[in-house]
């Protein structure tokens, strides 16, 4: 099962009673995050998609927290339950691939390939119905204020395109825009990531070698300011949900999130080239804004109500300008809001833990199961069973996931034994603290923090926390004996299960 686009998706949730229409008249300024909210914390069937339909008195629907449940996630790629991903990609994995980590990823890159995943380029678009290149502008979007504090209105849930400028290699990232005005946006793509890599590389090419500026007038005259060494930039709102949620995958550098999408939902991409710059977006998506970054240029970007329950902090981020503005003749505009958690964006997170599991798993064969918690905000607690079997192996591991692409961003790894269930956070508790003595088993160091991290040293850089829970024994020196875990004998178990009816219970 895959789909074409998210509208697509949307039909499917309602058919199946997991999407609501809102008709009432609503504001997108604070009022749709706080219905979201309360329904994005909601349990079971009352955790549902929203389309707002009649937002600050607009034609363009709203549509947010389609990803919001494990349900919902799953189905947006295919799937019923999201381990499947995780054991598909396994058995894509496991043939016997030669080689050292590095080349296996890149054989995976001809694997996806191979598995008729490739993007598709076609001439007409949905996503191409109107091309607004005169006066491009990005009034009558319904975008959200989310929250009381922020700077002001956010896109939340875009796919941001970018080419490497020297080998041309695409990107495609979720990074948040702040709107400055009806064509300049704030771009947050954060400094570990696959954008500001690319964004970077632009900053030290010369003119001559960079890419293309725009070729529209609108273009050239929205360019005048700038250098020639501008980046062309695509942001892609709506699309099909696999390739919304590859824009939110840490995938490694140089795999391009279009295959991979192309390989979740069984076949390839369609993108449309766009009309102002030279880079290709999806075809089904809902709104495109097409457009570049000047290399030379910062803006004060934020505040923001964050995914970690704070504010992040206003800072220096480059800034993004419009030259065009193609979409669906009726688009649909879809979001995200992100806050304390759960929201809609721990279940983007869920999907790629247990996608990226099998990966782990090649790097690293003693890992039996992952668990990045909704409360630890993906990087600041990584909870990882093992099957352990020489010293040092807990330390070992960790260090291991901090050299792992995003996993060096993890604040606080807990190692603990392959027996025990990293989904129970009681039982990572029970024996998390108990199997610990804290001056043995707790290291700590020092690496790269997570943009948000409020807490760290100092920005982007700080102290983490790894904690070796497995039971300890003589493989750690351990001289004092372990005890055995209390466990009542099994025709004991038996008899009082035969019994129970007669004791009236
Ligand atoms: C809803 C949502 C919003 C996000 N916002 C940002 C953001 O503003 N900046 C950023 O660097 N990463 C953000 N991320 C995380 C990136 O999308 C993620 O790290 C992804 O791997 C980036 O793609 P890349 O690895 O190709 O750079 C967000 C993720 C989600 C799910
Ligand atoms: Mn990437």
């Amino acid at each position: 099962m895959s789909w074409t686009d998210i509208r697509e998706f949307a039909v499917h949730l309602e058919k199946h009673g997991r999407l609501r229409r809102i008709t009432a008249p609503v504001s997108s300024n604070l009022e749709i995050t706080e219905i979201t909210d309360r329904v994005s914390k909601s349990d079971g069937a009352a955790n549902v998609a929203l389309l707002f339909e009649n937002v600050d008195g607009g034609d363009v629907p709203v549509l947010i927290n389609a990803f919001g449940a494990a349900d919902r996630m799953a189905s947006a790629l295919g799937v019923e339950r999201l381990d499947e991903l995780g054991d598909r990609l396994a058995r894509l994995l496991d043939l016997r691939m030669p080689g050292t980590f590095v080349e296996r990823l890149r054989k995976l890159g001809t694997l996806l390939d191979v598995a008729k995943s490739a993007p598709r380029t076609v001439s007409e678009a949905p996503c191409q119905e109107i091309v607004e290149t005169r006066a491009p502008s990005l009034a009558g979007l319904p975008i959200l204020k989310c929250w009381p504090e922020d700077a002001g209105r956010f896109i939340t849930l875009p796919a941001v395109f970018t080419r490497d400028p020297v080998t041309g290699a695409r990107n495609a990232g979720m990074y948040r825009l702040q709107v400055f005005d009806e064509r300049t946006l704030g771009m947050h793509w954060q400094i570990h990531k696959g954008g500001a890599e690319h964004h970077r590389t632009a900053e030290t090419q010369p003119a001559s070698a960079a890419v293309r500026p725009p070729t529209t007038q609108a273009g050239l005259a929205a360019a005048t300011t700038t250098t020639a060494t501008t980046m062309p930039v695509a942001i892609a709102l709506g699309g099909d949900p696999a390739l919304i949620y590859a824009a939110s995958a840490p995938l490694p550098p140089g795999i391009d999130e279009v295959l991979f999408a192309g390989w979740l939902r069984g076949r390839g991409v369609e993108m449309v080239r766009c009309r102002t710059i030279d880079l290709e977006v999806p075809a089904h998506a809902e709104i495109v804004l097409e457009g570049y970054v000047d290399p030379a240029e910062r803006r004060r970007e934020g505040p923001f109500g964050d995914h970690t329950g704070y504010y992040s902090l206003a800072r220096e981020y480059p800034v993004f300008h419009l030259t065009a503005v193609t979409r669906r003749a009726r688009p649909i505009y879809p979001t995200t809001i992100v806050g304390r958690p759960p929201q809609e964006d721990y279940w983007l997170g869920k999907a790629t833990e247990r996608l990226f599991l099998p990966i782990m798993k090649l790097m690293l064969p003693e890992i039996v199961d992952i668990n990045m918690p909704a409360a630890g905000v993906f990087h600041n607690l990584v909870i990882v069973s093992i099957r352990k079997r020489y010293p040092g192996q807990a330390r070992k591991v960790m260090t291991a996931l901090w050299g792992m692409g995003l996993m060096m961003l993890a604040k606080t790894i807990i190692v603990v034994s392959d027996h025990v269930n990293v989904h129970d956070l009681s039982e990572v508790a029970w024996r998390g603290t108990g199997n610990i003595d804290p001056k043995r088993d707790l290291m700590i160091l020092e690496g790269p923090m997570d943009d948000l991290d409020h807490a760290a040293l100092r920005h982007r850089f700080g102290g983490k926390l790894g904690i070796d829970a497995t039971e300890k024994g003589p493989l750690d020196d351990v001289t004092q004996p372990w005890p055995a875990e209390i466990v009542m004998s099994e025709d004991v178990r038996a008899l009082v299960t035969r019994r129970w009816e007669e004791y009236g219970l």
